[in-house]
């Protein structure tokens, strides 16, 4: 019933910022997703008879993909395998179902924020028995093995039904298709005060959640309509769809647009929220006020203790480091370590397990806590709703007080995205070279402090990342980060992050884009973007 198939190495599975993220159709070549996945289980310790949890985020080629994955890793000795219906589960119900099942681990299906369908993209994503995605050394590992394999083994077996709930016996082992919403929504009931919240919607608090047509659906609606009590049509889009309805399931300002639009209305809802294709992302809009997910860190780690999950507080928060250095100062008021690792949720894993830090974000609109090992969509939003259930504030008045206490970081991303990759990595080399004479010079009044690429001492393991960004940090404290996305799948995304931190209450409600104004100008002349990427202005900025 096992069979054993010679294959060839595909040279370019190396696995990125947030697993192997290619096009669809690269990943349906012949054996392609045999071998990624082959590669895997062949570095791993003894897994005989062990759990793995399977799922992604619905996209095009989910159901395909998923009966290949069940059926290697049951030939390879796994013993139970735990797959959401329909091949569906969040990346953090991914996360928590592998704690919670003790399973040795878990392959996730998705590429995320990225667009889906035929002609969009794919990924596939190793996480440990921890729930988190697979260290650095682990994917490195992996990355050798798809070079060297010679054969994947499989097991001859019809399809599973993936959409029948419970066990089916399979070859050596059993699949279990579960309920992908509710192990989820029992943990976020220990985590909120859901009486609280139900109390909120009760009061007439209006909100809207967008799941994007991705996988958020079931769980927001299970969550906020069913148990919450929030009002029918509180979820859009509530559906997963594989193409999410031709959009890219990205939740900013750019892709979530009719959100903001509806929050900024006079009479708009009182907040609106949206959460990427997997379900890790979340994005926040007060009514009259976008929440930035660099300030949202912030102020959920300023205000976490109103949740029952967090009533003790916080023991430190962890930031990636081109993400705003909002959370720093909350942390230094707390008294509580702040950790700056490499951008890549697999950076907080050893934080979070080593009991370091309760909560962690990053700029990119991933925020989370110790509950899982992945970033959460939902947790945020849920945190929020929380927050404003206990202080009876609107989002504007909770920011802007913060902002008072705190003081305001400024805080903007400028990506060129789909850049030529030479001349992208020439700017970076470029830079990297420059950065020893860069100190001290002067650009438009403002001078250089500080310069450095960024490395990463993991203080748990011991661990080294270098090349992590190019940092420019000026004297009144600015901050210019340049780095390459790990996670595109065409040419090359330069991102550049842009900060200012302001204590001044009175100077504290500009324009985000006119109070950087002279930062961004500096960012493209010292790189010299226009000269590299042949762009002037970047294609996106959140
Ligand atoms: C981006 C973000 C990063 C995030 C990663 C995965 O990576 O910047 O913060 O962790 O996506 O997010 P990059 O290398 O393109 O900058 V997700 O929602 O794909 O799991
Ligand atoms: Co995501």
């Amino acid at each position: 019933m096992i069979k054993s198939i010679a294959t060839t190495p595909f040279p370019d599975q190396r696995p990125g910022t947030s697993g192997l993220r290619k096009k669809v159709a690269e990943f349906q070549r012949p054996r392609y997703v045999e071998n990624f996945v082959q590669s895997i289980f062949d570095i791993l310790d003894v897994f005989h008879g062990e759990t793995l949890v399977v799922g992604g985020d619905g996209r095009y080629f989910n159901r395909e993909a998923i009966q290949t994955v069940v059926k290697i890793a049951l030939a390879n000795g796994f013993g139970r395998i735990l797959v959401g219906r329909g091949g569906i589960l969040s990346t953090p119900a991914a996360s928590n179902l592998i704690r919670k099942h003790g399973a040795f681990g878990g392959v996730i299906l998705s590429a995320s924020h990225n667009p889906g369908g035929p002609h969009g993209d794919f990924g596939i994503k190793y996480n440990v028995s921890n729930g988190g995605p697979a260290p650095e050394k682990v994917t490195e590992a992996i990355f050798a093995r798809t070079k060297s394999i010679s054969e994947y083994r499989i097991i001859d077996a019809p399809d599973i039904d993936l959409d029948r709930l419970g066990p089916t016996l399979l070859g050596p082992g059993e699949v279990v298709v579960i309920d992908p919403v509710e192990e989820y929504a029992e943990l976020m009931q220990k985590l909120f005060d859901f009486d609280k919240i139900r109390a909120l919607f009760q009061s007439g608090f209006r909100f809207r959640f967008d799941a994007m047509s991705a996988v958020t659906g079931p769980y927001a609606t299970r969550i906020f309509e069913d148990l919450l009590g929030a009002p029918a049509g509180t979820v859009l889009n509530g559906t997963p769809l594989p193409d999410f309805a031709g959009h890219h399931p990205d939740p900013n300002l750019v892709h979530a647009k009719h959100l903001f639009d509806l929050a900024m209305s006079v009479d708009g809802p009182d907040l609106c929220a949206a959460s990427d294709g997997d379900g890790d992302r979340n994005l926040i809009i007060g009514r009259g006020l976008f929440v930035t997910p660099s300030d949202s860190l912030a102020l959920l780690a300023a205000n976490a203790y109103l949740a029952p999950g967090y009533a003790k507080g916080i023991v430190g928060i962890a930031r990636s480091m081109p993400t705003s250095r909002a959370a720093d100062q909350v942390a230094a008021r707390l008294k509580i370590p702040l950790f700056e690792t490499p951008t890549g949720w697999k950076f907080f894993g050893n934080l979070l397990d080593a009991g370091k830090a309760t909560i962690c974000g990053e700029e990119s609109a991933g925020t989370g806590s110790n509950h899982v090992r992945e970033k959460d969509g939902l947790w945020a939003v849920l945190l929020w709703l929380n927050i404003l259930a206990a202080r009876r504030e609107s989002v504007k008045d909770i920011v802007e007080k913060h902002w008072a206490y705190y003081g305001r970081n400024y805080y903007s991303r400028h990506d060129y995205e789909e850049v030529d990759s030479d001349g992208a990595h020439a700017l970076i080399e470029g830079l990297r070279a420059a950065l020893p004479d860069l100190k001290g010079k002067t650009f438009a009044g403002l001078t250089i402090a500080e310069t450095d690429d960024f490395a990463y001492h993991d203080p748990v393991d011991g661990s080294d990342s270098k090349h992590q960004g190019i940092r420019i940090l000026f004297e009144d404290g600015a901050r210019i980060v340049y780095r390459l996305s790990g996670t595109g799948t065409s040419g090359a995304t330069l991102r550049v992050y842009i900060e200012r931190f302001e204590p001044d209450e009175a100077r504290q409600n500009l324009e985000t884009q006119a109070a950087l104004a002279d930062l961004i100008g500096i960012s493209r002349e010292l790189a010299r973007i226009g000269h590299f990427t042949g762009r002037e202005a970047p294609s996106v900025i959140t």
